[in-house]
């Protein structure tokens, strides 16, 4: 019979068209993947977290308004690597734990931050509670903190 050709020619063009359709979608699915290396900067401020080597870091902040950035962190007892950043413009910090102040005494102290300056020391704290620590240079503005050993 004639006439049969006509149905399945309409069918063709109708597949092609989907095959098209599909083929545009996949194109401009594969989109957002660059943009992601925005957030990598390391852990937050006061965040304790544990190295590789099993001392436990610490980054604190302070800055041209006589504040360390949080003003109080707890680690456990054990080694410690603490850095504090100067992101101040002008004002020169330092960092000690406050003589007599908590329930041993730790050493470590870096006794100059200047602005833009960044230092760490590492010690280990041994005794549980709480350790006082401040900028000597500006204690008459409050400038302290406190550091609790607990575990
Ligand atoms: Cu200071």
């Amino acid at each position: 019979m004639k006439g049969l050709g006509l149905p399945r020619r309409g069918r063709a063009l109708l597949a092609g068209g989907v095959l098209i359709a599909t083929v545009l979608t996949g194109c401009g699915g594969g989109g957002p993947t660059a943009g992601q290396e925005a957030a990598s900067s390391g852990p937050a401020l006061g965040a304790v977290t544990t190295a590789p080597d099993g001392v436990q870091e610490v980054t604190l902040q302070t800055q041209d308004d006589y504040v360390f950035t949080p003003d109080a962190f707890t680690v456990a007892p054990g080694p410690v690597r603490l850095t504090v950043v100067n992101v101040a413009e002008q004002t020169t910090h330092n960092f000690r734990f406050t003589p007599d102040d908590g329930p041993a005494p730790i050493g470590a102290e870096i006794p100059l931050l200047t602005p833009g300056e960044t230092r760490t020391i590492e010690f280990t704290a041994t005794a549980t509670g709480d350790y006082g620590f401040e900028c000597s240079f500006h204690t008459q503005l409050q400038q302290f903190g406190t550091m609790t050993v607990s575990g």
